[in-house]
């Protein structure tokens, strides 16, 4: 399953307009659970790597960064924004393509002990403070909120 394919069905029944991700480490547990496809606990390079696949639609081995925002622009182009962000993480030399040694960077990345293993607890904790981080990309626009008295 991909990623951003996981992402878009953890979300609830698809808000208009507005996603909330929160609680992020729930929603980075779903997302976990979805790439851990052997379920053993744990997200090796192969599993982040099969992650992606699904975005490659012309089949090249690689993820243009057309074929990923693309996909989330016709699934929910609510997470534009966002999407064009996580492109910029996963794309670690800027080329616009998605190959193995990006994957082996993002895999390092969340390998917060070095281990070459990514467990739960890495996973949830990166992707809670990668969600704080890019917060203004995909919380609910609360400007209009009125508080009546
Ligand atoms: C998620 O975080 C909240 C608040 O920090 C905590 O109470 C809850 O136990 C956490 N849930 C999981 C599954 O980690
Ligand atoms: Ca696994
Ligand atoms: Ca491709
Ligand atoms: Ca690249």
């Amino acid at each position: 399953m991909s990623l951003l394919y996981a992402l878009l069905i953890v979300l609830p029944a698809m808000a208009l307009a507005q996603v909330d991700l929160k609680p992020y480490n729930l929603t980075a547990t779903a997302l976990f659970l979805n790439i851990d496809t052997n379920q053993n606990g744990e997200i090796t390079l192969q599993e982040i790597d099969a992650s992606f696949r699904g975005y490659d639609a012309n089949h090249n081995g690689r993820v243009s960064r057309q074929e990923y925002t693309s996909y989330v622009d016709a699934h929910q182009p609510e997470l534009h924004p966002l999407s064009h962000a996580l492109y910029d993480i996963y794309d670690v030399d800027s080329d616009d393509q998605l190959d193995l040694h990006d994957f082996e960077n993002f895999h390092k990345l969340m390998d917060g002990d070095g281990s070459g293993i990514v467990s739960h607890f890495e996973f949830v904790r990166y992707w809670s403070i990668l969600f704080t981080d890019l917060e203004h990309l995909h919380a609910p626009n609360k400007k209009n909120v009125v508080v009546h008295p």
